[in-house]
């Protein structure tokens, strides 16, 4: 496999209209920072870039909706996730954004030259205008039916459901997301790029040069090329992103994923004077981290754009992930309906590594996978306390108590502790394979493989039985164990680095190197080790109770605010007569009762000013009988009587009901007399 001098990584930029969430970490950062940080281990040259993209409709659309600017926008979201990213360990060499001057000018820079050189089609087309806006419609600002899968929330550029890329002009019953209204065409100038003049060049880089790229991405990338490469519009008739620089531009700016990419590039100059040499070098192995949704965009127009330019390097490999679920549905901002980082670090105050290493072990790496609290709780107490923490323990607190904290010398090995130690290098190599192979689950499964070795190793040996026969067996006992413990400091680090952080402090140890894992003589004999702390604690039910709990919320909050926009339709008409002969009085509830082996019925002893009467009523999901009793309610009283669960009902208590089916008491706005009709 050719060897490369230094490693360029990107990462996806998370547009700054919105937190990040754990679908954003388990697509891309995670892994991006696991394969960073490993390549950081191994005393490789390497960069990580990452950034907040700042422009595009998502945006605009925003600070719309806040009623602000689209720079109070960027300026809070970019904050935030800049923020969480550092929470979480996410060792980029730069979080930059694409606001920045420095991104500006590089951008606009790429686009002249392509300009200069001639490689862009210009095309005057019809495109949808909005007359009440006063706009043209682009990508998200448009939405309407997709022609490929009928989804009829599908957006002027892409349809979420199927993924299809779109033109807006290919919706079918397009309506503005401004204003709702149905848009007129009207006649606009874009710059194209034409993907078509590239098709050549990508089946040959990518289907010829690339078949060791993920299943999922090599069929993407083909399946776009077989279809056929159409120019496309890189240009928008927008106020907020990078000004066409060109002369007669005004009110065009460069459309958002030409101008995204090309922060990679940005954040690398802001970030070292040496920047050509990640992005110019072949001896340069560049990697985009990205979710399969941008697939299109970082193996087909990013590489055109790179190649008509002309001097930069193109990407050895595009790990893309597929999607992560929340407790089987998928995660959406616009819902509400995912774990944001932000809100997670606040929570779970030290858990980062939990989170890390359960998005890390539940990775998409092939297919969409789903997240619950149940399976988080589990792996944090079933894997990460009962083994790797539980191991890590015993080692530390025996050493302790047995040798006063001092790294005991080893006797002779047994054949055991031999063929224990032996499995180190064969795990250090399987782990490192699956990395460099972007197989991170895979890799650890490798990491952890060390620690169920160890636990096993102790539980075989029971030190704490042999002391009093054997103190010089179980000093080597205990001298193996710390040799696995420090290997441990070093696997794990990519994927947990607080952990290993945590390890090292435990083990007295400042730094080792990936050098060393897979031996057993790191720790020499007297080495005085550090206090034993517990790496991982128990999560109780009711932590995970809580965090289901607000995801119920969550969704009640928007089935009642999709409920809110469904009124159900006026019945037909009835004449003031036919309304005459109901009478509805206002009545007091005096007691009320379950009706037995019923889930819905109250069984309401009334005073009707008339009577006193028994109705039966659904209403045991909504109140309790406590409550009910006194409350004042109107009734129709001559509703013909019928016979429920053996209970003779007369009447009717009336209730509102909303489009849920909750249920809520009318009640008069001031206590009047039983009896008072209603008219
Ligand atoms: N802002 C992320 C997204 O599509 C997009 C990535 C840009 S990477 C250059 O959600
Ligand atoms: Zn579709």
């Amino acid at each position: 496999m050719k060897k490369f001098k230094r490693y360029l990584v990107t990462s996806a930029l998370p547009y700054a209209n919105g937190p990040v969430h754990i679908g954003h970490l388990a697509g891309v950062y995670i892994p991006s920072d696991i394969y960073t940080r490993y390549l950081r281990l191994r005393g490789e040259d390497v960069i990580s870039v990452c950034g907040s993209d700042e422009h595009g409709v998502p945006i605009t659309i925003k600070a719309r909706q806040e009623g602000v600017t689209p720079q109070d926008i960027v300026d809070k979201y970019h904050n935030i996730i800049k923020k969480a990213f550092e929470g979480l360990g996410m060792s980029f060499d730069i979080y930059s954004r694409t606001s920045s001057p420095v991104h500006h000018r590089t951008a606009s820079d790429f686009f002249r030259t392509l300009y200069d050189k001639g490689v862009f089609t210009e095309q005057t087309t019809m495109q949808y205008y909005d007359e009440e806006a006063g706009q043209f419609l682009a990508d998200r600002y448009i939405m309407g039916t997709c022609p490929h899968c009928q989804n009829d929330r599908a957006y002027g550029d892409q349809c979420e459901k199927c993924g299809s890329s779109l033109a807006a002009t290919d919706l079918i019953n397009p309506r503005s997301t401004i204003t709702g209204s149905v848009p007129v065409m009207r006649e606009t100038r874009h710059w194209y790029l034409p993907l078509d003049r590239y098709e050549e060049f990508l089946r040959k880089w990518i289907l010829e040069g690339h078949k060791e790229w993920k299943v999922n991405v090599y069929g993407q990338c083909k399946s776009w090329l077989d279809l056929g490469l159409q120019p496309r519009a890189v240009s928008r008739d927008l106020d907020w992103g990078i000004p066409v620089p060109v002369e007669g531009a005004e009110g065009k700016v460069l459309y958002v994923w030409f101008d995204a990419p090309i922060g990679y590039i940005s954040a690398t100059k802001e970030l070292t004077p040496d920047w050509e040499k990640y992005w110019k070098s072949e001896d340069t192995k560049m990697v985009h981290f990205i979710g399969k949704d941008n697939i299109v965009f970082h193996c087909i127009v990013f590489p055109s754009m790179l190649k008509a330019h002309g001097g930069y390097i193109l990407p050895e490999n595009v790990p893309a992930n597929e999607f992560l679920n929340l407790e089987g549905d998928k995660i959406s901002t616009s819902r509400n309906w995912a774990v944001w980082l932000h809100e997670y670090l606040e929570e779970f105050p030290g858990k980062q590594d939990v989170l890390r290493y359960v998005l890390c072990a539940n990775a998409p790496e092939t297919k969409d996978n789903d997240f619950t609290w149940k399976d988080f709780q589990a792996r944090n107490n079933n894997e990460l306390v009962a083994v790797l923490g539980n191991f890590v323990n015993r080692a530390l607190v025996l050493t302790d108590k047995y040798f006063g904290g001092a790294v005991p010398a080893a006797g002779a090995l047994t054949d055991y502790d031999r063929d224990t130690l032996g499995e180190l290098p064969a795990l250090k190599k399987s782990l490192e394979e699956n990395i460099e192979n972007y197989r991170f689950r895979e890799a650890l499964k490798d990491a952890m493989g060390i620690a169920r070795l160890g636990n096993k190793y102790l539980a075989d040996t029971e030190p704490w039985k042999v002391v009093k026969s054997d103190p010089e067996r179980v000093a080597t006992i205990l001298n193996v164990a710390l040799q696995i413990t420090a290997n441990l400091a070093i696997a794990v680090e990519p994927f947990m680095p607080f952990t290993a952080a945590k390890i090292l402090d435990m083990l007295a140890v400042e730094k080792l190197g990936w050098e060393k894992l897979g031996t057993a003589d790191i720790l020499p004999a007297g080495h005085r080790i550090g206090k034993a702390e517990l790496l991982f604690e128990k999560i109780e039910d009711s932590v995970i109770e809580r965090q289901l709990q607000k995801l119920a919320d969550t969704k009640r909050a928007n089935q009642e605010r999709e409920a809110s926009k469904k009124v159900t339709e006026q019945k037909e008409s009835v004449s003031f007569d036919d309304f005459q002969r109901m009478d509805i009085r206002v009545s007091t509830i005096l007691a009320a009762e379950k009706v037995a082996k019923t889930k819905k019925l109250l069984k309401l002893t009334v005073d009707t000013g008339i009577d006193r009467r028994e109705i039966v009523s659904g209403i045991a999901e909504y109140y309790t009988p406590e409550e009910l009793v006194g409350r004042q309610v109107l009734v129709l009283v001559n509703l013909e009587p019928r016979e429920l669960k053996g209970i003779l009902s007369r009447g009717m208590i009336l209730m509102g009901e909303d489009a849920l089916g909750k249920l809520v008491l009318l009640s008069p706005s001031a206590a009047v007399n039983s009896g008072a009709t209603v008219g």
